[in-house]
């Protein structure tokens, strides 16, 4: 049974585990949730992730949520992945590190960025409006 993948790819833990998918190049279906339809919160997807959040998996029956349970699963069952999580226990300690500084530190000042919204840091404010500017 091919591994199933819920996902947006607006959602950055959704695309962290794409990208380990990808680059891993692991067997796996797509099943596309909208946040902004709300089918996070559909009865179906709800049977996935009671929180009605996005990824999440199923591994042949094992519903996993929150992606970094996801990304370390991946790598202590597929082959082709020890390089995204190498058995040394200092580099380890420093993917531990980055997670929580990922989430809050640079991801809530990024998804502002992408989604276009004011609610930024006064400084990043400045600093995400002359990158919008350079990207069109
Ligand atoms: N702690 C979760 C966070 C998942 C999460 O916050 N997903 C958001 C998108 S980035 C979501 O699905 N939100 C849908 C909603 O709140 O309706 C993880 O690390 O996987």
């Amino acid at each position: 049974m091919v591994l199933t993948l819920y996902l947006d790819p607006i959602s950055s833990p959704s695309r962290a585990v794409l990208a380990l998918l990808e680059f891993a190049k692991i067997p796996y279906e797509r099943k596309f949730i909208s946040f902004f339809d709300k089918e996070t919160k559909s009865p179906a997807f709800l049977q996935i992730n009671p929180l009605g959040k996005v990824p999440a998996i199923d591994d042949s029956g094992l519903i996993l949520r929150e992606h970094e349970a996801i990304l370390r699963h991946l790598v202590r069952t597929r082959e082709g992945t020890k390089a995204f999580l190498p058995d040394d226990i200092k580099v380890q300690a420093l993917v531990d590190q980055y997670y929580p500084f990922h989430h809050f530190a640079v991801r809530p000042h990024v998804i502002h960025y992408f989604m276009g919204s004011a609610s930024l840091l006064p400084d990043m404010k400045i600093i995400f409006k002359s990158k919008k500017k350079n990207i069109k």
